[in-house]
């Protein structure tokens, strides 16, 4: 799944996609380099963010979706159902909810009236304060329950389970401990029986990981070693801004694993 972000601040691509035209280059290049989806995004998640309005969000990406209609398979990143169901008429394919159905109680219908695929994350908190301190008694298994509640809540909104896919959240109220420690024990998300995202690229953790207390970023290359571990541990989508380095990666990968 490559990234493009819609946004002037996004943590680690803020500004690069900002114009439409740029946008969509993007996006198509991405999927001339092996992206089997595309995660159009209008807003920023990164820690402090305070988040955009609807019209702000729909502003951003509906002139992208526009130019990308029908080309490359896309998926919208947002929590509005208001920008989600602009994005489905425009042809994407999966919502991907950051607050896995939690901030916008018409966003579950949207997407089951419009039978796309759903992707629900965790996150502890919220973007503003969410890495403030973030704590868990056994984050895997406090994940886990997490995202098996809301599987179910999906469900109840008419959303076919064999739709949605599940995210730990990597950076969203985690430590750099939780993060890794969400990768190690992969196996207890994928026995919820639905394909996990996991989305590693660039961030702080990687940065901090590899000795720089402040980092804000990690590099491509700590990137594509997490998510790697990560494929290896059963992951099914990665999330990548660099994506032809993770599709050259992810192919030797399987090849030396399958
Ligand atoms: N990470 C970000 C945004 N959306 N969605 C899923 N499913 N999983 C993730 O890990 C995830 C996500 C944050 O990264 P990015 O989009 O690059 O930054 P920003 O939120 O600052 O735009």
């Amino acid at each position: 799944m490559g990234v493009v972000n819609v946004t002037p601040d996004s943590f680690s691509d803020g500004g690069v996609n900002f114009e439409p035209s740029t946008a969509v280059a993007s996006a198509r290049r991405m999927l001339a380099e092996g992206a089997a989806i595309v995660d159009v995004g209008g807003e920023s998640t990164r820690p402090e963010s305070e988040g955009v309005s609807a019209e702000e969000e729909l502003r951003r990406v509906v002139p992208v979706l526009e130019g990308l209609q029908g080309e490359v398979p896309v998926s919208i990143d947002t929590s509005k159902a208001a920008v989600a169901l602009r994005a489905l008429e425009l042809g994407a394919e999966l919502v991907n909810d950051v607050t896995a159905l939690r901030s916008d109680p018409e966003l579950g219908g949207v997407v089951a009236e419009s039978g796309a695929y759903l992707c629900l994350m965790h996150m502890q908190g919220e973007p503003r304060t969410m890495q403030a301190d973030p704590h868990y008694e056994d984050v895997v298994s406090e994940v886990a329950a997490f995202l098996e509640e809301r599987l179910a809540f999906a469900v109840s909104e008419g959303v076919s389970e064999e739709h949605v896919c599940i995210d730990p959240g990597i950076g969203f109220g985690k430590t750099v401990e939780h993060n890794f420690e969400l990768i190690r024990r992969l196996d207890e998300l994928t026995a919820l029986g639905r394909p996990v995202v996991i989305g590693f690229s660039r961030k702080r953790s990687l940065g901090r990981l590899l000795g720089d207390p402040d980092a804000t970023t990690g590099s491509v290359a700590a990137s594509v070693g997490a998510a790697v571990a990560a494929y290896e541990r059963g992951a099914t989508i990665l999330r990548a801004h660099d994506v032809l380095e993770h599709v050259e990666a992810l192919t030797a990968a399987r090849a030396a694993l399958t």
